[in-house]
Formats: structure tokens, sequence, C-alpha cells
């Protein structure tokens, strides 16, 4: 295979002998070969864990020849490249992704039978890595497969948190959080690059020159080591990286005198630090200690990638005396994934000054031609604000230049936008309003250092515009964008829904779809075709049955594969509504209580499936946790009831539940207050697998209403436009809710779900709220419609072939939400990149 290896300089390699195993024979004996030389096992074993590291490695092997051709390409080619920088990434399993985007499943699958194993048994083995809270996270990662399968230049880099997104346990108190060891034995993933190593520095102070140069010196530096995951695109050669940093201290920060004196805790205080910074994901921030270190782990992101980027840089121009600082936006484009990695913004105007030696303006033009930023909320308690002491005590030489660009954006606005004078106090980065607490605003500092800035959904972007950054709207129009969100077809229908793939590429007679979703609309003219209605159905049910087992096995419950499979599955959350669910749930259960028997015999038959994390101080979230669990506990056990309804709480949901549970479903709901939820990813995910959505105006809802038709969606609730005079009616005594919500309230004060005392919860919905922002979420005015759409949801499923006609018009208008298709408005609207493929 040495031939294969294209640079001139690897040919010093020596001949590999172990074969880069594509046939299934071949693939066994390699599995074999890896389950016998694999340091961390017994070779008298192999057993399915085994069997699942051993097979993991085989796949590396040709991912990391891959990898390392895509990087000798690429550094040969010299293209303009992306970084993408995300605190985050949830990246779930890799196994069945990977072998699936190098077109493998079968072989593999074939191997592993000769070995005695099935690959879905295999690949359950593996452990999710879930370095991400949430839609960001997983956008993120939807973005890399994109990225790698357009065969675009480009990277993703964030942090190898050691203990990822908690684990959720349910218990009759509601949700418990335990550490999700995602490394505890070791991630086959990760290749470790001891040579790539950087160091970053924390607290110290500015030194001044006598030239009058500024140089940040002394305080805690702490190394930062690459971490990189092979990321494949599908059906091509390309293979890109996921550098992840992890901290660590070097041997000299270790004071081996205290140490042999017994001063163990001192002799390793470096050591420890380093430990903290990448030990969790999102840290708790409400104490000054916590802010520190989640603000030291954004910083350390920020510095080691840059510092990476920027070696890349120049070793990409040695040789070349022409070289200049402007080119480098020509070569680099950098990607903000929110404002958690702000301090890009900065460090790269620092390295440019204190390190490369440009001048103020140089470095300014280099930096607000590289940057870009997307911003994915308007909730004001996410719009992240750093006090200036602890920002000053941090990065005292940061602080410095984010004045300065704070002060020279003044006197721009004041020199050539005098009539935004008025508005300077709303667009200042630094915001010193209140004396006590002089903050940074760091989407100010993002929207006034980007070139470009872009919300994640038609009207999210159009809310950017008329609302949150209106006044720099105002000023910059051209700087403003839209990039709807998408998710790659790959992970979230080819692998895993494969019986409705095969369905739909023997309808489309090609496979062209998987990276040209657009095809999908070619099933529009099959929606009335009984026979496709037939196979659409069996793949269905076959994908309900298999949520169904997972159902019993996890939670004990057994649900009806004939049932409506209703599901929510989000991050817990006032504001998605989850809550506006459940009562309109508990109101349902009440109903069927009140029928005859005949009645209910005429309803649909629905099990109630919701899933999701709260975050661990959220008190509400975690009682709604609760109340669907009490709920569910009372209905399921109801014998009057449980044929008609199920109510039922997915524990733990994660990645690779959500690849169970969206094949399986048939309604899900994306229900938020509009104008809150920038855009939502899962609605993508549901209606590309045929699953019809119950929603309101808000986020991607909009623009999936319009490409599946207003037919196929169930709409309800009041618009994104009209929910601030809500608001306000509402405060004045004028909103008189419906019967139906005061019912469904009182049935849960009156103790119909158990002992514990919801009142603090449903309080919140009340006139008489403790936040004085009474039912902010606008529960109580959506309720009523909200109801009469579950109505007509449980009308149209009992007409079979209206039901399977809205769900192939479903997949059929999904089209548009491919990631491939966001990532390529990306690369040619924002980043000015092009596809690189390895020949
Ligand atoms: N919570 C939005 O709320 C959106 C994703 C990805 C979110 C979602 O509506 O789909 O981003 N915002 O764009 C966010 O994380 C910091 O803001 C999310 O995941």
């Amino acid at each position: 295979h040495n031939k294969e290896t294209t640079d001139g300089s690897a040919a010093k390699v020596p001949a590999i002998a172990q074969p880069l195993a594509e046939k299934p024979s071949d693939i066994a004996s390699n599995i074999a070969f890896h389950a016998r030389y694999s340091p961390h096992f017994s070779p008298l074993k192999f057993d399915p864990e085994q069997a699942y590291y051993a097979t993991a490695d085989s796949v590396r092997d040709l991912l990391i020849h891959r990898w390392n051709e895509t990087f000798l390409h690429f550094h040969k080619v010299d293209p303009k490249q992306t970084y993408y920088l995300s605190m985050e990434y949830l990246q779930g399993r890799a196994l069945t992704n990977a072998i699936g985007n190098l077109g493998l499943s079968g072989a593999y699958a074939d191997a592993l039978k000769k070995l005695g194993y099935e690959l879905e048994e295999i690949a359950e083995k593996e452990k999710d890595a879930a370095l991400g809270n949430g839609g960001l996270g997983r956008l993120a990662s939807c973005f890399l497969d994109s990225m790698a399968t357009l065969n675009l230049p480009a990277w993703g880099y964030g942090l190898r948190y050691r203990y990822g997104l908690f684990k959720q346990l349910i218990s009759k108190e509601g949700q418990e959080e335990v550490a999700e060891d995602w490394l505890e034995k070791f991630s086959p993933w990760e290749v470790v690059r001891h040579d790539v190593l950087y160091p970053v520095r924390f607290f110290g102070h500015v030194e001044v020159s006598p030239t009058g140069s500024r140089k940040w010196v002394g305080g805690e530096v702490i190394q930062a080591l690459a971490y990189d995951v092979p990321i494949p695109g599908y059906n091509t050669k390309n293979t890109i990286s996921l550098r992840l940093w992890e901290a660590k201290s070097s041997a000299k920060d270790f004071n081996l005198f205290e140490f042999n004196e017994g001063k163990y805790e001192s002799a390793s205080q470096l050591h420890s630090k380093a430990q903290q910074i990448c030990a969790v994901l999102y840290p708790g921030d409400a104490t000054e200690d916590g802010k520190i270190l989640r603000l030291k782990q954004q910083f350390f992101l920020c510095s080691a990638s840059l510092q990476d980027i920027i070696m890349r840089f120049k070793e990409r121009r040695e040789g070349n005396m022409a070289w200049n600082w402007s080119d480098f936006p020509s070569k680099v484009a950098v990607q903000l994934n929110d404002t958690h990695p702000t301090l890009a913004i900065p460090e790269l105007m620092r390295l440019l000054m204190d390190g490369e030696e440009l001048g103020w303006d140089e470095a300014w033009d280099v930096t607000t031609r590289t940057v870009a930023y997307t911003n994915h909320t308007v909730l004001p308690e996410a719009l992240e604000k750093w006090p200036q002491a602890v920002m000053y005590k941090l990065l005292p030489r940061h602080m410095e230049i984010i004045e300065e660009i704070d002060k020279r954006f003044m006197a721009m606005i004041r020199s050539t936008f005098s009539s935004m004078e008025s508005k300077l106090s709303d667009m200042q980065i630094l915001d010193s309003s209140n004396p006590q607490k002089p903050v940074v605003r760091m989407a100010n500092l993002c929207v006034v250092s980007s070139h470009k800035v872009n919300g994640v959904a038609e009207l999210h972007s159009d809310i950017l515009k008329a609302d949150l950054f209106a006044n720099y709207f105002s000023i910059w129009p051209a700087k403003f964008q839209n990039k709807t969100n998408g998710v790659t077809p790959r992970r979230w229908i080819k692998f895993c829904s494969p019986e409705l793939s095969d369905i739909i590429t023997k309808w489309l007679k090609t496979d062209g779809w998987i990276t040209n979703l657009d095809l999908l609309s070619g099933l529009r003219q099959f929606a009335d075709n009984d026979k496709l209605h037939a196979e659409w159905a069996s793949a269905k049910m076959a994908n309900k049955h298999r949520l169904a087992q997972y159902v019993l096995h996890v939670t004990g419950v057994s649900i009806d594969p004939n049932s409506l499979f209703d599901i929510q599955i989000k991050r817990i959350h006032e504001y998605k509504r989850q809550l506006l669910n459940i009562l309109g749930t508990v109101y349902r259960y009440k109903k069927l209580k009140e029928m005859s028997i005949e009645e209910r015999k005429k309803t649909t038959p629905r099990t109630v499936m919701l899933g999701g994390k709260a975050f661990a101080t959220y008190t509400n979230a975690k009682r709604i946790v609760k109340l669907v669990n009490d709920v569910g506990s009372v209905v399921n056990n109801d014998p009057e009831i449980n044929n008609y309804l199920k109510v039922i709480f997915i524990p733990n949901y994660n990645v690779s539940v959500a690849e169970l549970l969206i094949p399986g479903s048939e309604l899900s709901q994306h229900i938020s207050t509009a104008g809150m939820e920038a855009s939502g990813t899962s609605n993508m995910k549901f209606s590309l697998n045929g699953c019809l959505i119950i929603g309101t105006l808000d986020g991607a809802n909009v623009e999936i209403r319009q490409e599946i038709g207003e037919d196929n969606f169930f709409l309800f609730g009041a618009k994104a436009d009209e929910v601030a005079k809500l608001r306000k009616d509402r405060e004045n005594g004028l909103f008189k809710p419906d019967p139906r919500f005061e019912e469904a309230k009182q049935f849960i004060r009156g103790g119909a779900f158990g002992s514990y005392d919801y009142s603090a919860l449903l309080d919140s919905l009340e006139g008489n709220s403790g936040y004085g922002r009474a039912d902010y979420f606008l529960v109580g005015y959506d309720f009523p419609s909200y109801i009469e759409a579950q109505s007509r949801v449980d009308e149209a499923y009992k007409d079979r072939k209206r039901w399977l006609k809205m769900s192939i018009l479903s997949t059929a208008g999904s089209g548009k939400f491919s990631s491939d298709r966001t990532i390529s408005q990306y690369a040619n609207e924002i980043w000015g990149i092009k596809a690189c493929p390895v020949p």
C-alpha cells in the first residue's frame, strides 16, 4: 500500500503490512487482528464490547488513511479554509456513521456475521460523545458532516471535555444528574497529536516597552494539546478534522521540591488548574468562580485554535517571500458559533499586533475580514455579558483591545452616522450603565467586528434585523444574512431509517437524494400511490415496533404500535412549552375519563412521549420533568384508559436515542411561543422521516410549512408579531382564560397525579406569577387553539390514506433542510471557499 502515499516525503515510510480492508473477508481478519493485538483487552476474549473496539479500530485505519491524503491535498493546493469555532459538538456515536459514509455498511455487517455478531448489536456498545447541550451543538456536528461531504476545506475546533453533558436518571423525585463518562475506557475515534501543543496564558499583566509596544506577561500558562477526530464525508475520499483541545500543564510546572517536602497540593497546583478547564461542558456560571472557569474555557478554545490557524497559514507560505498579512482573509475564514468564541476577535488582534507586529488598522482590517458570527438565540438570558472586572483580571490585554474597539466604534458612529448617536448606549460594546456591575456585551462585540452576521432561520434573521440588532442593521444592512439551519440526511434518515431510505431510492430510481436532498420532491407524484402507501406504512410500522421495544426496555411500559406515536424531544425549557403538551395530555385524559366506553372506542389511541434534559439548576424545567413522569404513572396504570392513552417520559435523551425515536414517530410537537425558538432542527429531522408536525409559526417551522404545504401541517397559536401585545394585555388583566385551560390545571392542583405540590409550577401560568411576568410564554393564550389542532390530528389519523399522503408529502418537502444546502450557502455567501476534492 505504500504506492498510495501520494506525497514524496511520505515515501520514506515503509510498506504497510496491515491491509486497509474493504472486502468482508479482509475486514473480518482485520477486526480479528485488532482484537488480538489491541493492548486494551485480554486476547482470550471476544465479547461484544471488544468486538466494537476492534471494529472501530479497523474503521479507523481506513479513516486515517483518507484523512492523511486529505490533509496533504489541502496542504498542496492551499485553498482558502474555514475554521468553525464552537464550544459544543454533539457527535453522538461514530461507528455506523463512519461505515455508512465509507459505503461499507454491507461489507462490515457481513464481516461481523462471520465473527458471530450483528453490526447493530456491536454499534450499541459505543458511548455517545455528548460534548454539547442541544441544537447548537448538534448543528455543529451536522455541519462537519456536510463540509466533509461537500469536499470543503474546513476544520472544526472545540474542547475535549472530560465529562460531556450529564446522564439523566429518572426517579420518583424527577431528574437526577450523574457525570457521563464517555471516555471511561477510551475513544477509538480520537488521535492525540503530541506535537501540536500551544501555550495559553491567563491573568498576568500588560508590560509596555520603551518604544510603546505592549505585551501580555506573567499569570498562569496552560498548554493546549490537540486531539483530532476524523470526520469522513459521504461517498468521497475527503475526511476532515475536528480538533479538540485538552488542557495540560507541563512537567516543569510540577514542583518536585515542594512535593518532596510533602506539600502535595501546592506542588501540583497548575496540574489541577489545567484539569479543571476541560473537566466539564458548561459549568454553572452563577458564581464568580464558575464565571472565570467558563470564560477560561472560551479563551482556551479561541487562543489555541487561532495559534494553530496562524501557524498553518505561515507554514503554507514558507518559501514564498511575497506573502503579506493582508492575504490572511483570502486564506482563512473563522466562523463563530454563537458568542461563546467571541474572544477569538481580541485574540486575533493581539496575536497580529503584539506577536506579528501589525499596526492597529492593518490588524483590524485582517480581523474583520476574517471573522463572521452566527446568532442562535434572542433569549436575553443567553446573550452573554461578562463582568468587566472579571475580564480585566483574566485577560488584561484583551480588555485593552476591546476598549479600543469600542472607542473607535463610537467615534465612527459620531462622525459617520451622527443620527444614531442617541442609540449609542445600546450599541456600545462596554455597558457601564450599572456602575456596580459594568459588563462587556459579547454579541455587540461580534456584530461590530464581524464582516457577516447571520440568524438561523428566516423568521429569526428578520427578528435580528428588526429588533435585537436593528440599530446595527440600519448602518450596515449588507452585513446581515440568513442561513436557515439544516440537518445531515446521512445520519438523520439514511442510517437511522434504512428501510424508508431504500423505499425512497426505489421510487426515485436513484440514491442521488442522499447528497442532493431536493430530489425528494420527486416523491410528490406518488403521494397517492397505493403501492407506495403500503411500503411506506410497513417501513414506518417496523420503526414503531423497534421504538416500542426500546420504550419497554428503558421504562418497563409496553406501548401499542397501532396507536399514534406523538413525540416531543428537546431540552426542557419553558419557552419550548413542554408544559403546554402535558396540560393538553392531562385534558385529554380527563375527557377520556368522562366518556362512555362506546365514545372512548371512537377516539384515536395515542402514545405521548416526551424526552429531554433540564439544566441542573433550572427548577421549573425539573418540575416539568417530574410532572410528565407523574402523569405517566397514573395514566399508564389506569386500566380504563391505558388502551387509549399512554404517557412516556424517555430518560436520558441524546443523539442515539433520537436516532431511534425520530424514525418511529408519526406526530411531533414544535410548539414554542412564537418568536422564541430561533430555528429548531429536530423539526427538520421529523419531517424528513415522514412525521407530521403540530406547531406554531416559529423558527424553521415557518419554512417547513411553506415547503411541505399548509395542509400538511397542524398549525396553532399566536404569531410572533402578536406576542408583545398579548403579554401587555395579560399584564393589564385583559386576558380571559379558556375554561378548558382552567380545567386541566385544576385537575393537577386537585391531586389527580399524586401528592407533589405543583402549585409553584402552575402559578407561573397565572396572573400571580412570582416573576411579575404572568404566563410569559403564553401557554394559557395558546391552549384552546392547541387543543383544537390536536383534535384535527385525531381526525386526520383516522383516515389512513390521507395520513400516509401527508407523511409522504412531508418527506417530499424536506429537501431544503439538508445541512448540505446550509453549508453551501455559508461557503458561497460568507466564507468564500470552494470544494477541494482529493483526487
Ligand atoms: N438552543 C436555538 O434555540 C436552534 C439552535 C441551532 C439554539 C435553536 O432554535 O435550532 O440553536 N440556540 O441554531 C442556542 O443554542 C445559544 O443559543 C439552541 O440550540
